[in-house]
């Protein structure tokens, strides 16, 4: 068997810019794609679209802790370094940051990074402090690496937006990519959470997916806003949700409620609960 290409890994963030210092030096353009790892053919592909823009691509692996909230699952959530490594290796990513927790939030840390009206609605009242943990972790990935792009994928939008946001605000030099959601042949939009699933669960999962391409379509038809909503609502605890954290249309880009479709382009959003997982998942409006 031929042997697996090797992935070059820092772990260090002197260590990261002078890898980085050497390709600038070389006058190449630099491309950052952040992850948890427990990489799947939906972090893949925001690894192709960064090499389809940059000569170099640098993945970074970190599971923020902070960006978890305490009931949540930190400690269970999955973990394969070198499963991943060796991934990326494959797809001709030039290195690997796998930072520690301690190179990252040294003793004393104290800054945060919060972008406040973009997390009013959707998963921030769910998940008090994410949004926080993800901005401040991806503001110092971004002045870390400074790279020329950085990809993030649309299945987490409102994060995307949250990310877009920063950047724009704190004028931090990067363009910020967004990537399609990639999918499972039944719909379901590939997460790392979905190891958690037990079979039966995986059945009911897809019909997510199915359960907002409805809506979405009930909504581009002229249905009313609030009666698609609670009709989503009905179907996706009939089809065995444990619960719903929210199924509802707002503003592709304020992210803010909305009652009635108007000229700016809408989407779908939905966070549900299976058991313990929480999964999500968005769709646009078609026409919009
Ligand atoms: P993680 O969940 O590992 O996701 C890393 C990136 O992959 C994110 O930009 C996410 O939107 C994207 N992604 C995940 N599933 C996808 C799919 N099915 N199709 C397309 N893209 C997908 O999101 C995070 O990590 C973290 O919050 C992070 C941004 C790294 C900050 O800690």
């Amino acid at each position: 068997m031929p042997a697996e290409p090797a992935l070059p890994t820092v772990r260090t963030i002197p260590a990261l810019r002078e890898r980085i210092a050497a390709w600038r030096e070389a006058d190449e353009s630099v491309a950052l794609v952040p992850t948890m790892g427990a990489l799947h053919a939906g972090h893949l592909s925001l690894v192709a679209l960064a090499r389809s823009r940059c000569r170099r691509v640098v993945v970074s692996l970190f599971v923020n802790p902070t960006q978890f909230a305490a009931n949540e699952d930190l400690s269970a959530y999955p973990r394969d370094e070198s499963g991943d490594a060796a991934k990326l290796a494959r797809e001709g990513v030039e290195l690997l940051f796998a930072p520690s927790v301690g190179e990252m939030y040294p003793q004393g840390f104290a800054t945060q990074v919060t972008v406040s009206a973009l997390t009013r609605h959707l998963c921030g009242p769910h998940r008090p402090g994410h949004f926080e943990g993800v901005a401040t972790v991806v503001t110092k990935l971004l002045l870390q690496a400074l790279p020329d792009i950085a990809v993030f994928g649309e299945k987490d939008w409102q994060q995307l937006q949250v990310i877009r946001r920063l950047a724009l605000d704190l004028n931090i030099p990067v363009e910020i990519l967004g990537a399609p959601t990639v999918r499972e042949p039944d719909g379901l939009a590939m997460s790392s959470r979905n190891a958690y699933l037990t079979q039966e669960e995986r059945r009911i999962a897809a019909s997510l997916n199915r359960v907002l391409g409805d809506l979405a379509h009930a909504l581009a038809a002229g249905e009313p806003c609030r009666a698609a909503e609670e009709k989503a609502l009905r179907r996706l605890l009939e089809q065995g949700f444990t619960s719903v954290d929210y199924v509802t249309v707002a503003d592709a880009e304020t992210l803010q409620p909305i009652d009635r479709l108007g000229a700016r382009p809408a989407r779908a959003f939905a966070a549900a609960r299976l058991g313990r997982t929480r999964l999500i998942d968005n769709l646009p409006i078609p026409g919009m």
